[in-house]
Parts: structure tokens; sequence; C-alpha cells
């Protein structure tokens, strides 16, 4: 889960694969990024003179929600910073993964393999669940395949120790603040004892990786012992991801994308997060399933994703797609649940390949182009290096000028006839 600023579990298992060449900036691959840094002061005030302090303070504002004193001094008392943590936490992806590479990670035929076993096994439990929730058995699973790989990974770090030290050692001290009263508020619940409250390096805990806010605010104790367990409980763990969808705003039943075909000449300029049309005035701009078949209708306004550029598979964000992103901010993720989801249930993946010359732009060639759309002027932020939405709308306007098709998209050909353009 990535709602919560912590990595994506795709690129967390390529960063842990050694492959950190690879991983990339999902969250501003489409999505809009979000600053992650807490005011200063903010920091200062929580982090203190030194760890102990830091765990002083931290300790103070689970006091006011109510943790009882014993429950946070057991927690807190001899904690040191995990240093593990930290090394991670400062790992700087230097490529934008591509889709293709995204989509290789996530789904592998083993996952889908195993997806499909699963939800044959636990075929009734998960349609009581969606009885309650409304969200589809197939839809559970793909998020426990990506998220814990069926439950075969779900970390073993220290919660506590993981969000304390990231709470007083890094920049984002006020949300991983929380996290740790959170954490110490699961404990004073008595939903397990500290040494089992296992998770990644990030706090994320469980099948369900949900952080401990997650876990506090949508966990559900579905098999009625008392206690919330997601690693050992199914029930628990469908339930929970379930209720999350549903609070999130999950439509009972729907899917989470249409692949379609985009038309010769078709208006790329449309093509963005906000561009939300009717089933209708997509029809009208001569977008068809990707099998050709008339587009059907969907309830409310839904845009168009192309991640690899109009070479690529394109694919409209029904409303689901936008609730999943509640749970991780990555449009690539979304991507990965409903093509896996729909993959476990029998279906194919997407009938369109990226272009095979699709490849993964390093920081660097990132901010070179970054610099020569400034030359430019068409270009006005910082050249940080990551290609989010400002950086894709500045080459769409490079893109029209060069007589290019206008997606955006930092395509070897784009990045040539920029060089060419600002030398
Ligand atoms: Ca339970």
């Amino acid at each position: 889960m990535n709602t919560t600023r912590t990595p994506d579990p795709i690129l967390t298992l390529l960063l842990a694969a050694g492959l950190a060449g690879c991983a990339a900036h999902a969250q501003n691959q489409q999505a809009a990024p979000s600053p992650t840094n807490s005011a200063p002061a903010v920091v200062q005030q929580i982090q203190g003179a030194d760890f102990q302090a830091c765990l002083g303070n931290i300790k103070a504002m689970a006091l006011r929600e109510g943790v009882p004193d014993s429950v946070a001094d057991q927690a807190l008392s001899g904690l040191t910073p995990d240093q593990r943590v930290l090394d991670l936490d400062s790992r700087q992806p230097e490529f934008t993964l591509t889709l293709s590479r995204y989509l290789a990670n996530a789904i592998s035929p083993e996952r889908i393999a195993k997806g499909r076993q699963m939800l044959a096994q636990h075929r009734a439990l998960l349609q009581t669940v969606e009885r309650d929730y409304g969200v589809q058995p197939h839809y559970l699973v793909a998020f426990w395949g990506l998220e814990s790989g069926y439950g075969t990974f779900v970390g073993d770090f220290s919660v506590v120790r993981s969000v304390a030290t990231l709470a007083c050692r890094t920049r984002r001290a006020q949300f991983f603040a929380g996290e740790t009263v959170q954490a110490l508020r699961i404990l004073a619940s008595q939903h397990m004892q500290a040494a089992q409250m296992k998770g990644s390096w990030a706090g994320a805990m469980g099948n369900t990786q949900f952080m401990p806010s997650t876990f506090v605010r949508y966990g559900v104790d579905r098999d009625g012992d008392g206690r919330i367990d997601l690693w050992r409980s199914l029930p628990d763990v469908f339930a929970s991801s379930a209720n999350f969808l549903n609070k999130s705003g999950w439509q009972r039943g729907q899917d989470s994308h249409i692949e379609v075909s985009l038309p010769q000449g078709f208006p790329y300029d449309r093509i963005d997060l906000n561009e939300e049309r009717t089933a209708r005035e997509w029809r009208a701009l001569g977008v068809t399933q990707a099998d050709g078949r008339p587009l059907p209708d969907f309830a409310d306004r839904a845009a168009i994703g192309i991640p690899a550029g109009h070479r690529g598979p394109a694919f409209l964000m029904l409303p689901n797609f936008k609730t999943i992103m509640v749970w991780n901010r990555s449009v690539l993720y979304a991507l990965s649940v409903g093509v896996l989801a729909r993959q476990i249930a029998g279906g194919p993946g997407l009938m369109r390949d990226s272009p095979p010359d699709d490849q993964p732009i390093s920081r660097d060639t990132a901010i070179d182009m970054q610099q020569r759309l400034i030359k430019l002027a068409l270009y006005s932020e910082e050249a940080d290096g990551l290609i989010g939405p400002k950086t894709r709308a500045s080459l769409r306007v490079f893109q029209i000028r060069a007589g290019l098709v206008a997606d955006g998209h930092p395509s070897l050909e784009t990045l040539a006839r920029l060089r060419a353009a600002a030398p």
C-alpha cells in the first residue's frame, strides 16, 4: 500500500533485487507528485535533540491519543534507530521505469497461475466478502498478489522501530510520528504483541501491506476472534482490503479499466488524468475497445492513459481505477491491479504491447531533457529529473511545434528532435 507515501511494492521488490537502476518514480509517471517534506519547524519539534528525545515527543503524542503509558514505554524504551531502514529510505531510483518493465515485474505467469489457484481455493470466503463490501474476488486476489505475493513476502522489520526511525531521522517526521502513534494504538488494542508486529522497512504490514493508520482505520476482524490479524487470518485480510476499497468509493461489480484503441489523428492533447469524458464523448472522438468493438457505456467520466506513449497500450481509467489510486497513487500500479485481476479471472492481458524501443529514462537524461525545454522557454520548473505532469505538458508543446504526435511521452525520437532543436 502506498497511500501513505511509502514505496510501491513492485518498486521495492526491484530495489531489493538489486535492480535499483531500473526502479522509478512511479508516482511521477502520471499522477501529480505530492510533497513529502514536512515543514522544517514541525520536523525539529518532533525530532528534538536526539533519538531518545524524539521518542519522548512521540510518546507524549501517543498518550494524548489514549495509549496507556505502560504500552508506550514497553514499545519505545531502549529503541535504537535502524540503519537498514535509513539506507533503504535514502536509495534514489536512477531510472524512470517503463510500462513494459513494470508490468513484467508485477504480473509474471507464475503470479497469474497462483492467483487462479488462490481464487479457486478461497472462492467461498471471497464471495461472502464481496456480498458485504462489493469488491469482486479476482480484484481482492490481485491486490493480495501484488502487495505480498499471496502472503509470501510480508516483511520482517519491527514496525515500531521502522516508523520511529523514519520519524526521528528523516524529513518526513510528521507523517511517520503519526504512524508510530497508530502502531502504539494497535498494540494498546491487543491485536498482537510488539514482537509479532513485523512489516516492510517502511512499516507496511501483513498480507495487504497496510500502514498502521490504515490498519486502525480500515482493519476488520472478519473471523470474529476479537483481533485484527493481517498476517495469518485470510478472512481478516480480504475483509480489510475490501473495506478499504469500499470506503474509498469502489463501485460494486465494475471493472477498473477498459483497454481502448485510438483512431489515426486522435487529438492526443485530450489525454491527461484531468481530461475526463463520458463514453459518448470518447466514442465521438473515434475511441473503440482495443478489439475494435464499440465502447460500452460506463458510469461517470473517465480519462485515458497512455503510459508508453501513443504507440503503446491505451486504456480508460474507470471510477474503480481511481479508487485503486487511493490505495497507491501510481497509474502503473493501478493498471497492474486491473490487468492481473482480469487474468486471474481467466481473461486476456493487455492486447497491445509497448513499443520495443521504449527505454527507461535515466535521471541524467531527464534532467538534460528538462534543461533543453527550459532553453526553449517551454518549461519553467526546476530540472529535477522527475518526469511528472508538467514535464509531459512541456514535451507536448514541443512535439506540436516539431510536428510530432503530441503524446507528452519522452520517446527516443522526441529526445533526438529536442537535442537538435536546443543544442
Ligand atoms: Ca480476527
